[in-house]
This record gives structure tokens, sequence and C-alpha cells, in this order.
């Protein structure tokens, strides 16, 4: 058995080198390029390749391939399903892509990011689980849905364009794998779950041929070793940059306590500011999100001057964060704009932490 993701990206990944693309759709995840951003990308692209009429349909995904393998739990599930990482397409296999597809389907976000949205994007179809920012009323699909994992979304849409790619065990494999991440094991007490997310993923079990909560677990375990990591690879992984009326502020997930990351690195205060730098960061943020063995919440934020530290700060206070300062067992210095805290509130993510710095910051 051949299957259906593995010789459509090949095919794909051929067309791609040729110098000269006459027709494209590119498929786009979001910048952070997570696991749902890459499996929603790749299913949905490979899902309207099947009436494509010769159009090339490219899964882009849009970061350095050799940032592929801070992605721990993608490497795991695309090794599961028998996906090696050179056969996708990332950035720098692109060229100009981006500049020369005629159309954009956006996965796992509803707003191009800065850089892309200047560029006059016709964005024909959107599948995404984010806050709806209204545009591009005319993009068909055009579903924004609160589910818990986009790719649930990509695969209904499978279910309606391209039946047989559900029972391919690689697409099953990646789709299940990113459902059950996304849905903590489809765990309703997660408050991310929803009906679609559940009959989804009992829908791609036997295709998978795999049994979910080990495969579930395995997933979870590889998310965070983070042991392999350096502290940039840690900032990098999993990045976000907001652009605010002259402020740039750049959030990264990190999926390791505080406390340990400054054990491990007795230079992450310096490191930060190298980091924020090389990206020209006005403010760098690190959530850091781990079980111990209840799920917790840390957060270090490093300004580029005090006074905008202690703005945030207050800010931070304002929106009930609860933090409390870390206790660092390693000598680090101390800098007036720079702070390590537990967040006691677990209910502030990264989707929630940027609306308020959006509305709450810029003066
Ligand atoms: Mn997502």
């Amino acid at each position: 058995m051949c299957g259906i993701i593995a010789p459509y990206l090949t095919a794909v990944k051929k067309a791609v080198a040729r110098p000269a693309i006459p027709s494209a759709l590119v498929v786009l995840g979001n910048e952070a390029s997570d696991l749902d951003s890459m499996v929603s990308a790749l299913v949905f692209a490979c899902a309207l390749s099947r009436n494509s009429q010769g159009r090339l349909t490219v899964p882009l995904i849009p970061i350095p391939g050799e940032d592929f393998r801070l992605r721990t739990e993608a490497v795991y599930v695309f090794q599961a399903a028998g996906i090696h990482p050179q056969h996708l397409i990332f950035a720098d296999d692109a060229g100009d892509l981006l500049t020369a597809a005629d159309c954009v389907a956006l996965v796992d976000h509803n707003r191009p990011v800065q850089g892309l949205s200047d560029r006059s994007l016709r964005v024909t179809a959107i599948l995404d689980h984010h806050r709806d920012e209204g545009l591009y009323p005319d993009a068909n699909p055009r579903r924004i849905l609160p589910v818990g994992s986009c790719a649930t979304l990509a695969a209904q849409e499978a279910q309606t364009l391209y039946p047989e790619l559900l029972s391919d065990r690689a697409a099953a494999r990646l789709l299940l794998g990113t459902i059950l991440l996304d849905t903590v094991n489809l765990n309703p007490d997660a408050g991310r779950t929803t009906a679609q997310d559940i009959a989804m993923a009992r829908k791609l079990e036997t295709a998978a041929g795999i049994d979910p909560s080990a495969y579930y677990q395995a997933i979870r375990a590889a998310k965070f070793d983070t042991s392999g990591l350096s502290t940039e690879d840690l900032l990098r992984k999993d990045f976000k940059q907001y652009d605010m009326d002259g402020l740039r502020c750049g959030i990264a997930s990190v999926t390791l306590a505080l406390g340990d990351w400054l054990e491990k690195d007795p230079g992450l205060t310096d490191k930060l500011a190298v980091f924020a730098g090389k990206k020209r960061l006005d403010i760098l943020i690190t959530m850091n999100a781990y079980h111990a063995p209840d799920f917790s919440r840390d957060l270090a934020f490093w300004c580029a001057d005090q006074d905008l530290h202690d703005r945030l700060a207050v800010l931070l206070d304002k929106h009930n964060l609860r933090l409390t300062p870390v206790k660092s067992h390693q000598a680090q210095p101390a800098r007036p704009n720079v702070s390590f805290a537990h967040q006691d509130n677990l209910a502030v993510s990264r989707k929630k932490l940027a609306p308020i710095l959006l509305n709450g910051l810029p003066t």
C-alpha cells in the first residue's frame, strides 16, 4: 500500500523545485507552525488537490526546515505517520512561491502575518479555530469555529473533498495525533474539546491503527522532552510576534518550568536580551506551561528599558495574572528590566494575553 499523503508530497516537492511555477494555491498554517498548523495545512492541501484542475496545491510550512526538529511533538507524530521531514515544504524550499501564488488558503489563523498582509494576497479559503477577525468574507470555504483542533476542520473538509484520504494510515495518524494533543486526549475538563473533535477522532481511530491513549501519552511525552533543546531553541520553538503601534512584542510558549530553565541555563537572563536584540523586540515574554504534576504556568518578561518593564508589570497585575517571583537556584544577575514569575492565574494563555497587550500597552 503506497498511501495518499506520501506520494502527494513527493509530487509537490518536485514541482516546487522547478524554476517556473505556472499557477499555485498555497495553504499556509500560522507563524508558530505548531503541529496543528502543519497537519491542517498538509491535509487540507491534499484534499484540495483532488479537484485542483492542474493547479499546484502546496502546503507551505513557514519556518526554515532546520527548525522542524525543535517541535519535538511534531517530530514524533510525523515519524509515527511514516512521513519524513525532507518531504515537507518549508520556507527555504519555497523560493518566491508565496509572491507567485495566485491564491492562498489560511489554516489555524485568519489574519495573515505582518509582511504578508501588506501584499495583496488573494485569500480564497479559511479553516480556523481562533477568534474571527472578520477578514475575507468571500473566502470559500470560510469555516471559523471554536473546535479544539483545527485538524478537526481539515479532516471534515477531507471527508467531503477526498473521502479516501481519511482511510490513509499516514493522514489518519497525523490528524488523530493532533486532535488528541490539542484536546488533552479528548478530555472534557480541559475546556477545549467539542463534540466535533470527539466524532472525528473516533472516525480516525480504525484507519490510524494505533491505541489512542498510548499514542496520546507518547506525543505528550515528546512535547515535554526539551532535554535536547538549548535556550535559543526553546525561544524559537513556538514563537509569535505582535507589532503594535511602534512596539514590537514577542511571546514564546515554552514547555519547561521557569525554575528548571533558570537552573539549566545560568546565562538565561542575558540570552533573553540577545534573542530580543536579534528579533528587534521591545518586549520578550516567555509563557512557560508544564505539569508538576498539576498543570502550571510561569511567565518571564524582558523589556528594552525599565520604564517599559514597569508599565508591563502594572498591566499584567491589572489583568489579574497573579504573578509571584520565582526564586532561582542559580545566581542570575538581577536586572531592572527583567522579571521571572509564577503565574497563578492558569486561565491566561497566549491567545488571551496577546489582546491584553495590544489594548493596554501602546500609548
Ligand atoms: Mn491550532
